[in-house]
């Protein structure tokens, strides 16, 4: 990797005050001139600039209009699940304010805008047997609203809400939930397609399978330690392979659109030079993000290392074959290359070192044989599990650009968050430690785009608005906009962050000053 352009001490006044000390760094935990320095410059002409949210996290109306419930909508109303016992009835209430988040989105003049569909405000019991029209009426409305305001929807079709009643037959660990999702998939194409030319299938397989599966932290709470997640990781790929065939072979000539995945990844930094902890790094990796992006978007298959090391564990338990399950040769065919583009969220890195598992319990972290963790002097957020290293963005792109053949790619998320517990609104509407997030992160993700050649057509900010975070409810707030919870008609507050990221879309970058 080339080193980043040194920055002109002449620095525009206004990000001056998210700067550290030297003006040249953003935090000052980190000040390598060549790693840390901010790269000035512009984005491509082209270059989309958007912002994030998801169903379940914003609508609310969780019963209304003939809307099925969710796992999410299940899972959030059993006691002691989430925080405080938050849930998702209400939320940003946006099933009722679509005027006011486009005011938010032209106000912020982004081109465009990634929210998903809840599936069961379409299709109540997850099947195409009875089709709600209000469900896709609202989206419609959304839609129309945006197009009227130039900003282009890119929509995800699965972010984590999969209808209860296929939940009861045996959710995605059931291989009908396969037929279902492609069904949804196709309705959703036919009728709104020939206004979205972006689809992202899936959100963070990843995250909804080993928190939903395996640990139980995320719907639908299941704790199958071993082999569960394999299996389900297993039908979620097919089905979104299965929904890339039904765009390319019914919808692509017409519609002239582009179906993609969405994957979550870490970067790990090895604890030593050990050669047994760089290995590590790379298990971390391919256990990560190459359990969903090896088989879509290099062969049909797993990562070799990840297929010995669970098939080497699963004979350590005694089992005769392995716990991964395999693809047969049809079904590499049919997985291989089926993502137009890669969607990348990226939050954080990680301290990695191997760490011998015992041979049971089977687990998915046991397979690995590793640790992992944040050095303690990096920078904080509202969420433990968030610390920004804006370096590891840079590392981690480049790591793809080389792994997967330089794949279009469109972040879909990056974001931080502060704790919302805090009832302080004016300390929330003055979010430099989000504003410093993102200029660090958009500066290294340029280097990435000008430098190391990373083919990235655009960047979604998590997220538009505070929103419900899951298990940990309203405590913690990503938003660009202050959401009042407390109030019932949801008002929203531009942030200082808000402000910013305005400005960055409209200079498409940090542009040297004239
Ligand atoms: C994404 O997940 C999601 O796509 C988005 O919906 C979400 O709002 C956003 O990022 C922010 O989280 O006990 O602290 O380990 C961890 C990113 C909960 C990954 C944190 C939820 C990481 C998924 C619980 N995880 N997040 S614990």
């Amino acid at each position: 990797m080339e080193s980043a352009t040194t920055v002109k001490s002449d620095t525009q006044s206004w990000i001056k005050p998210f700067l550290a000390d030297s003006d040249r760094f953003v935090y000052d935990q980190f000040t390598d001139p060549t790693r840390d320095s901010l790269m000035r410059g512009k984005f491509p002409p082209t270059f989309a600039w958007g912002v994030a949210t998801a169903a379940y996290q914003i609508e609310g109306a969780w019963d209304e209009d003939g809307k099925g419930p969710s796992i999410w909508d299940v899972y959030s109303h059993k006691e002691g699940n989430v925080y405080q016992n938050h849930n998702g009835d209400v939320a940003c209430d946006s099933y009722h304010k679509i005027d006011e988040d486009v005011k938010m989105l032209k106000e912020l003049k982004v081109s465009h805008y990634r929210f998903s569909l809840s599936w069961a405000r379409i299709l109540p019991d997850g099947t195409v047997k009875t089709v709600n029209q209000s469900g896709l009426t609202y989206y419609r409305n959304l839609i129309d609203r945006l197009l009227e305001a130039n900003i282009q929807p890119m929509v995800t079709l699965y972010h984590w809400d999969l209808p209860q009643a296929l939940q009861d037959a045996g959710g995605w660990e059931n291989d009908t939930t396969i037929v279902h999702f492609n069904n949804y998939a196709d309705l959703c194409f036919r009728e709104l397609g020939d206004k979205v030319k972006l689809w992202i299938t899936f959100n963070e397989p990843y995250e909804f399978i080993r928190e939903g599966y395996e640990t139980g932290c995320l719907a639908p709470g299941l704790e199958h330690q071993g082999t569960t997640v394999y299996r389900v990781a297993h039908n979620v790929i097919k089905a979104h392979a299965k929904a890339w065939h039904t765009y390319s072979n019914t919808y692509r000539e017409r519609q002239n659109g582009y179906v993609g995945i969405t994957l979550v990844s870490n970067w790990p930094i090895p604890a030593s030079d050990s050669k047994t902890d760089i290995e590590a790094t790379e298990r971390f990796l391919q256990f990560m993000l190459g359990w969903f992006a090896h088989p879509i978007l290099v062969n049909g298959d797993y990562p070799e290392i990840m297929k010995q090391d669970v098939l080497r564990k699963s004979r350590e338990q005694g089992l005769t074959s392995s716990r991964l399950p395999t693809f047969s040769k049809n079904e590499k065919t049919l997985t291989k290359g089926t993502a137009d583009f890669l969607g990348l969220n990226y939050y954080t890195t990680r301290r990695v070192r191997h760490a011998a598992s015992p041979a049971l319990p089977a687990g998915y972290m046991e397979d690995q044989d590793l640790k992992y963790w944040h050095d303690q002097d990096w920078p904080t957020s509202g969420a433990s599990w968030l610390r920004p290293v804006p370096w590891g963005f840079r590392k981690l792109l480049h790591w793809i650009k080389e792994r997967y053949g330089n794949p279009p790619l469109y972040i879909t998320e990056n974001g931080y968050c502060d704790s919302g517990a805090d009832a302080d609104k004016e300390r929330q509407l003055s979010d430099n430690d989000r504003v410093k997030y993102y200029i660090s992160h958009i500066s290294e993700l340029l280097k990435a785009c000008r430098l190391d050649g990373v083919d990235v057509r655009g960047y979604m900010a998590w997220s538009l608005m505070d929103n419900f975070e899951w298990s940990d409810g309203y405590s913690y707030r990503f938003g660009l906009y202050h959401v009042d919870f407390d109030d019932q008609n949801r008002p929203r507050t531009a942030k200082t962050s808000a402000k910013v990221y305005s400005r960055i879309i409209q200079d498409n970058g940090f542009p040297e000053m004239e």
